[in-house]
C-alpha cells in the first residue's frame, strides 16, 4: 500500500442512513471546494457527510479542504475518524440527540471543532487535539441543556477553551485528560456546572 495516496474528492454530501455504518477502512476524503465550501470561516458550507439518526461513521481521515465537515441529525457515533485541517467546523449536532466520539483527532481548526446547534450530549474519548480555537461549543445565545463530557483525550495548543456555552443548564465534565497549552478549560458555565479530575 502507498505510504498516503490522495483524498477522494467529495462532490455532494454523502448521507449515512439511520442506523447504518460507513467504514471508511482508512481511506482520506476532502471536499470539492466548488460545491461542498472551500474549510474557510465562512458559514453555510455543506457537510462531507450527512448522519442520519443512528448512523455510525468510522475510520475515515478528513483532508483539508473539509468544508462543513460531519453534520448529525441526532445520535451519532463517531469511531476513529480524523480531521487533519478542520474546515468552518469539525461536525455540528443539528438535532437533538447523543454524539459519541471515540478515537480520533482534529488539528488544525480556527475556531471550533464540535459545534453542538441542538441539545443533547456529547461524549469524547481517547481524542487527540491541536491548534484549535475550542474544543466544543454551544451554539452562541443559546439556552437548552447540553451534557459536555470529554474522558482519556490529550489536547495542546487552544485558543480559547476546552468547552464553551451560554447556558446555564449546561454542564462540562473532563476526566483523565493531558493538556498542554490550554489557557481555559470551561467558558461560560453556571458555578456548579463543571468539574475535571
Ligand atoms: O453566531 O453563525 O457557527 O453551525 C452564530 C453562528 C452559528 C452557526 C454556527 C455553525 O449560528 O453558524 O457553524
Ligand atoms: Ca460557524
Ligand atoms: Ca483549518
Ligand atoms: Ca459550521
Amino acid at each position: 500500500l502507498p505510504v498516503s495516496a490522495a483524498p477522494e474528492i467529495v462532490k455532494t454530501t454523502i448521507i449515512v442512513k439511520s442506523g447504518e455504518t460507513y467504514d471508511g477502512k482508512g481511506k482520506s476524503v476532502a471536499a470539492d471546494p466548488n460545491t461542498l465550501g472551500d474549510g474557510s470561516q465562512a458559514e453555510n458550507q455543506k457537510p462531507i457527510f450527512r448522519l442520519e439518526a443512528g448512523a455510525t461513521l468510522k475510520n475515515v481521515v478528513i483532508e483539508a479542504p473539509a468544508a462543513d465537515g460531519v453534520h448529525c441529525y441526532g445520535n451519532c457515533n463517531i469511531q476513529n475518524v480524523t480531521w487533519n485541517d478542520v474546515g468552518e467546523d469539525a461536525l455540528t449536532l443539528k438535532s437533538a440527540g447523543t454524539v459519541n466520539i471515540t478515537g480520533g483527532a482534529a488539528y488544525k481548526a480556527y475556531d471550533k471543532v464540535f459545534q453542538m446547534n441542538a441539545s443533547g450530549t456529547i461524549n469524547i474519548k481517547n481524542f487527540r487535539a491541536d491548534d484549535i480555537g475550542k474544543l466544543v461549543r454551544q451554539n452562541g445565545g443559546t439556552s437548552y441543556a447540553v451534557t459536555m463530557n470529554v474522558d482519556s483525550s490529550n489536547i495542546s495548543n487552544v485558543k480559547d477553551s476546552i468547552l464553551r456555552t451560554d447556558s446555564s443548564s449546561t454542564v462540562g465534565k473532563i476526566t483523565n485528560t493531558r493538556y498542554s497549552k490550554v489557557p481555559t478549560l470551561f467558558k461560560g458555565f453556571a458555578s456548579g456546572k463543571t468539574s475535571q479530575s
